[in-house]
């Protein structure tokens, strides 16, 4: 039977009588039965990545693509007066994930099954995913978010296992949802572990619940509040219920394929996405020893050589530290081997820093991965290379062999194929297909160069993808932008070390200056799109400055015309699929040392973007790929910050009182003009925050910021030099395909 058909079939009427939301579950239901239908990858390893986030996105087009479908689907739809973009918007956005650290695994899952290995993926099932933000009189506020409908990618399996907490033992189901690579026959599986009794009508106005239910609350929320003790249990609570049943689904099919459980580690490899899993390390030694009769030295022996770490972090409070007494009221199992495996290091190293308990009596869970695994790796090469020689020093020093650097990368099959059919199908057209079975063929586009034709059509294609994010911003918000300014765009976690509030200095800069008669060249539009953490007051009051900002502008027609401040409410994987097309300049200006790699700068280059940008993370390799004229880098260097913390010397009062620019700058967060709009208590406390500690450096590079971005701005008027920086920096993407990091992951980590 034709597609055509199985769809009419489905429908059970003419495809152009349905609606778009009929289309979209009909698709879904063919899309599901045809990879229910694929065998499963199969290989002596088999890979369990277990992470607390997979940011999956709408899976609808990208199975499509992934499967081979999607232009045939496309063509069906258009040919009945449909839309495919149209019954994308049908799907909800699973938002299992917070920023870069769920996209990875998701775009890993991808990779994993495109390159044909046996791996999947081990999480939650969380049936709000992290809030939904909505801004009312210019504040964040969170409400629930829930994805799962009656048709949705999850299939409830028959797996369930009984997890057992102090007080009390919960069954799990496990859901699946299939994970297809690109142009194979086989696929891969998310497995979602989820409690048949949690219940959404505990919550109340916004987010808020009773955080002691576990029963009902288990699964409700990714990262529920925990600044209170109930929210920390609570996030104990969700972590062993990931790991034990992870832990019995590994042990179950090792089992059931017949592995000597003794030989556990060649036919099983873990890999700990960060330290929410860490606890599947204790988990598996406390089964293999009370359920399957080993000893603890062998236990231990097996396990070490099963799991891997990877860190994505150098943030202090970032690294997961659980006190004992917690442990002890929600996992009193676990105890005994964590005390077992802290006397083993303690006797063998006189360091406490490598401990695993402290003398606070608080569990590194870290320190848990990276004794008792194999391999630790970081995710770009200078985040690697400050784990090594500063951050988990005195591990480098005890395991040099452990440590390995995998820069993280992204998949192309969302980030280029389906977020930017037009420019995707450009390359086709220009330098062939195979960029998309192998992303280095990227290269050959450095032979158009300076082809003024291509120069042309590129930027014709980024001008298509800013007309489309006009008037998708107009539907869903509707604000006004104008697809003929500079399109400056910073999306990510709302983070203090991200330096939103630098940014936002840039654009007080830019208001005063336009007001001081100094017009730019070209209307500017900044984009900001950010969650912040619900307890995290700092970063929402850095959102309720944008949102004034954005206000200010907007009301002020002697500056309007030249600015305009942009805050996309409820960013996701979504949004950024509109937004990254449609980006001139991408921001990835944390201070240096602390963003682990980011991962938005990748696909912000791969759809034409030119970085502005420290040398931090995987900007570092970016600069070195692409070279100085193609990308704009400023900032003090992570060496000088690195200092700088040792020596606690950084004063942000004194550049402050010293520097009448940049004064003028910041007591603008405090001037009648803001004061009118916003809320006086949240911009003082801001302002306070700035003045008086100013944790990361936003004022020590914000006037090189400043400089670097007008210098930005005026080379953007030169077209033609301006697409030739666009064109080369898609052509040396290719080495932040996904596909590259995980054959990497493979041949020196996973060997599957
Ligand atoms: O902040 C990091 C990003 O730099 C990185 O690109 C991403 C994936 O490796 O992980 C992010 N991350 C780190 N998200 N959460 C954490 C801390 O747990």
């Amino acid at each position: 039977m034709s597609l055509e058909e199985m769809l009419k079939k489905k429908l059970g009427k003419e495809i152009a009588a349905a609606s778009d939301a009929e289309i979209y579950t009909a698709l879904l239901k063919i899309t599901k039965e045809k990879m229910e239908g694929m065998e499963h990858n199969t290989g002596n390893r088999k890979l369990y990545y277990i992470s607390a986030e997979f940011l999956i996105g709408k899976l609808l087009s990208n199975n499509l693509i992934n499967l081979g479908l999607f232009d045939e689907v496309r063509d069906i739809l258009d040919k009945n007066g449909h839309n495919i973009t149209a019954v994308e918007e049908v799907e909800p956005e699973p938002s299992l994930g917070n920023g870069g650290l769920g996209r990875l695994a998701a775009c890993f899952l991808d990779s994993i099954a495109t390159l044909g290995l046996n791996g999947d993926g081990v999480g939650l099932n969380y049936h709000d995913g992290l809030f939904l933000q909505k801004f009312i009189d210019n504040k964040q506020y969170e409400d629930k978010n829930p994805w799962i409908t009656d048709n949705s990618w999850l299939t409830r399996t028959d797996v369930s296992f009984e997890v057992p907490f102090k007080d009390f033992t919960l069954k799990s189901t496990m859901y699946d949802i299939d994970v297809p690579g690109y142009h194979q026959s086989k696929c891969n599986k998310l497995h979602l572990f989820d409690i048949d009794s949690v219940d959404e009508s505990i919550i109340r106005d916004g987010i808020n619940f009773d955080k002691h239910d576990i029963g009902k609350n288990l699964t409700l929320f990714l990262y529920p509040d925990d600044s209170d003790e109930a929210g920390q249990l609570l996030r104990i609570y969700q972590q062993y219920f990931m790991v034990s049943n992870a832990a019995q689904l590994i042990i179950r099919e090792a089992e059931g394929r017949g592995v000597d459980l003794y030989r556990l580690h060649e036919h099983v490899c873990v890999q700990i996405n960060d330290t929410h899993p860490t606890m599947v390390i204790p988990e598996l030694i406390r089964i293999l020893t009370q359920q399957k009769g080993f000893n603890m030295d062998t236990a231990i022996d097996v396990v070490r050589k099963t799991c891997a770490y990877t860190n994505h972090t150098i943030l202090a409070e970032a690294l997961e530290k659980w006190p004992i007494s917690y442990l002890e009221k929600v996992v009193p199992q676990l105890l005994p081997i964590i005390y077992e495996l802290d006397a083993r290091v303690r006797k063998e190293f006189s360091d406490e820093r490598v401990y695993i308990i402290d003398n606070q009596n608080r569990v590194h869970m870290a320190h848990i991965d990276i004794h008792f695994g194999y391999a630790v790796n970081g995710v770009a090469a200078l985040h690697t290379e400050i784990l090594k020689n500063s951050e988990l020093k005195p591990f480098y020093d005890i395991y040099p062999e452990k440590f390995n650097n995998k820069t993280n990368g992204i998949t192309f099959r969302r980030w280029l194929i389906h977020c930017n059919h037009e420019l995707s199908e450009y390359l086709n057209e220009l330098i062939g297909p195979e960029y998309m079975d192998n992303a280095e063929n990227l290269e050959k586009l450095l032979a158009y160069k300076d082809d003024e034709k291509v120069l042309k059509k590129l930027r014709e294609i980024k001008k298509d993808a800013k007309i489309e994010l006009k008037k998708y911003l107009k539907q869903t918000q509707n604000i006004d932008i104008d697809e003929n300014s500079v399109f400056d765009i910073q999306i990510k976690r709302l983070h203090e070390y991200k330096r939103q509030q630098m940014n936002a200095l840039y654009a007080i800069y830019k208001y005063k200056e336009i007001k001081k008669g100094h017009l730019p060249k070209r209307p500017i539009t900044m984009i900001f799109g950010a969650k912040a953490a619900p307890a995290y007051t700092i970063a929402k009051d850095i959102i309720h400055l944008i949102l004034c900002l954005q206000q200010l502008v907007e009301n002020d027609p002697s500056v309007s015309p030249y600015l305009n401040i942009v805050m996309v409410e409820n960013y996701n994987v979504t949004k950024a699929e509109k937004l990254i097309p449609a980006c001139d300049i991408s921001e990835q200006i944390s201070l240096a040392s602390k963003e682990a790699s980011g991962t938005g700068n990748m696909k912000f280059m791969l759809n034409g973007a030119v970085t502005l940008g420290t040398e931090d993370g995987a900007n570092v390799e970016i600069h070195e790929l692409v070279g100085d004229d193609n990308i704009y880098i400023f900032g003090k260097k992570s060496e000088d910050v690195i200092k700088l913390y040792e020596t606690a010397s950084y004063r942000s009062a004194d550049i402050y009182d010293n520097d009448p620019e940049v004064e003028e700058l910041v007591d603008f967060i405090i001037s009648k003009e803001l004061i009118r709009i916003g809320d006086p208590m949240n911009l003082c406390r801001l302002y306070k925050e700035i003045v008086g500690k100013d944790w990361f450096m936003a004022l020590l590079d914000v006037k090189d910021y400043i400089k670097t971005k007008e210098q930005m701005l005026n080379d953007y008027e030169d077209e033609m030099s301006w697409s030739k920086k666009a064109l080369v920096n898609i052509a040396k993407a290719g080495f932040f395909s996904s596909d590259r990091t995980i054959a990497e992951y493979n041949k020196d980590i996973w060997h599957l």
